[in-house]
């Protein structure tokens, strides 16, 4: 198995012909999940699958699956590959096109090399990974594993009021198979890794062992409208500036908590949004995560306590609401050894880690042993159009997943 390689040219030419679909007139990659835009990479990435001789199918959340499967294994439980091709806004091109494609280049070569595997081995497009349309993220591969009801997820609404089945409907990708239909062995995802670690330490492939902790939430803080002439300080219930107290809580507080804690506010938005009215509503997100459960907890409540404060004290009111929490997971120690000891026979350096980025796997790993392989992103930049990871790593990588996926597959 160790002759087997992927087609480095084929991959990196898909990456790039995927990364100009669903560009907007400033040219910025906007393939949000259900989109106009996220249905031009699907019909590309399908239309790759068709060309493989894959068997696709579309389950009624939109996940999107290339089966490669024959007489002699059809129905057996499959190994899986995947990650995602929706994006952020103004995303790069690598962030789970890399590992979708990679997926698909790993089964071609497979399939070309004569390999003949005991089971079927699939790769999947999981729909809207990102969450930034429809929260949770996650959300194709969440109720795909069980973890969200199917009829609750389709009526997802978004921020801009669409609601998630009828764009699915609208694309063409509310597909006939109940989510599940497929019930993996076992789940590889290949994925730039998105930050700095492996660039910084110089090594080439990450096994990644765990995941950290996702809290989501939407804070909606209601003040009262005044005029920013005439109303003194002491006299103002503003919403802006009680945002602006909770946003550098946050920042002081995970800057200086013991373990890597993160927090992010990425959207905001002021009412009625007048230079000189003071805002009567602040509304924002809040993305808070840790690799340790408990610590999460505190970090979540020790927000609530500050909120209940500062509502008290700024004569506000604070409405706040879960969009999505999703606890730490352990990746299956057979699979993440199974990474490096590819990585070792393929002279590459390999150190285990965990994951900052919320993937697909985290949420197959509910049903299946998963894990992860990380290859290193330059600058550690992601959610950027800069976002870039040499041909060589691309290439790596996808040796790699191709090791796994065959010695899986031989199972
Ligand atoms: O938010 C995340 O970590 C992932 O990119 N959806
Ligand atoms: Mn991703
Ligand atoms: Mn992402
Ligand atoms: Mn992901």
């Amino acid at each position: 198995m160790s002759n087997l390689t992927i087609s480095a040219d084929r991959l990196a030419g898909r990456i790039e012909e995927l990364g100009r679909l669903g560009r907007d007139e400033q040219g910025r990659l906007v393939r949000v999940a259900t989109s106009d835009m996220d249905r031009l990479g699907r019909d590309r990435f399908v239309g790759w699958l068709q060309e493989a001789g894959l068997d696709v199918a579309v389950d009624r959340i939109g996940n999107i699956f290339g089966i490669w499967q024959d007489d002699t294994n059809a129905g057996q439980p499959p190994v899986m590959l995947g990650s995602h091709i929706d994006t952020v806004i103004d995303a790069g091109i690598y962030d789970g096109c890399y590992g979708v494609l990679a997926g698909l280049e790993a089964i071609e070569s497979l399939k070309e090399a004569g390999f003949a595997p005991a089971r079927p081995i699939v790769v999947a497009a999981f729909t809207n990974e990102e969450g930034v349309r429809y929260a949770p993220d996650m959300m194709g591969s969440l109720v795909f594993a069980g973890g969200r009801n199917l009829e609750e997820a389709l009526a997802a609404i978004g921020t801009d009021g669409s609601v998630l089945g009828k764009e699915l409907e609208r694309i063409g990708y509310a597909g006939q198979h109940q989510p599940g239909f497929l019930k993996p062995y076992a789940y590889v995802e290949l994925h730039v890794e998105q930050g700095p670690v492996l660039e910084r330490e110089g090594i080439a492939i990450g096994a990644v062992e765990n995941l950290q902790g996702i809290s989501w939430q939407r804070i909606v803080i209601d003040g009262v409208a005044n005029h920013a002439g005439t109303t003194p300080m002491s006299m103002r219930q503003d919403a802006g500036v009680a945002a602006a107290r909770v946003i550098s809580f946050l920042a002081d507080r995970a800057s200086a908590s013991p373990t890597p804690t993160v927090a992010t506010v990425g959207t905001i938005a002021f009412e009625p949004n007048a230079i000189n009215v003071i805002p009567s509503r602040a509304t924002f997100t809040i993305d808070l995560r840790d690799p340790d459960e408990m610590h999460l907890r505190e970090e979540e409540m020790a927000l609530a306590a500050f909120i209940d404060e500062l509502a008290a004290s700024a004569g506000v009111t604070v409405h706040a609401e879960s969009l999505a929490r999703f606890e730490p997971v352990t990746f299956d120690a057979r699979i993440v050894s199974l990474i490096e000891e590819g990585a070792r026979a393929a002279g590459l350096s390999c150190r285990r880690m965990t994951s900052g980025a919320g993937h697909d796997a985290q949420m197959i790993a509910r049903i299946a042993p998963s894990a992860m392989i990380f290859v290193p992103s330059r600058g550690g930049i992601s959610h950027n159009p800069a976002e870039f990871t040499a041909a060589v790593h691309l290439a790596a990588g996808a040796n790699i997943l191709l090791g796994v996926a065959a010695r899986l597959a031989a199972d």
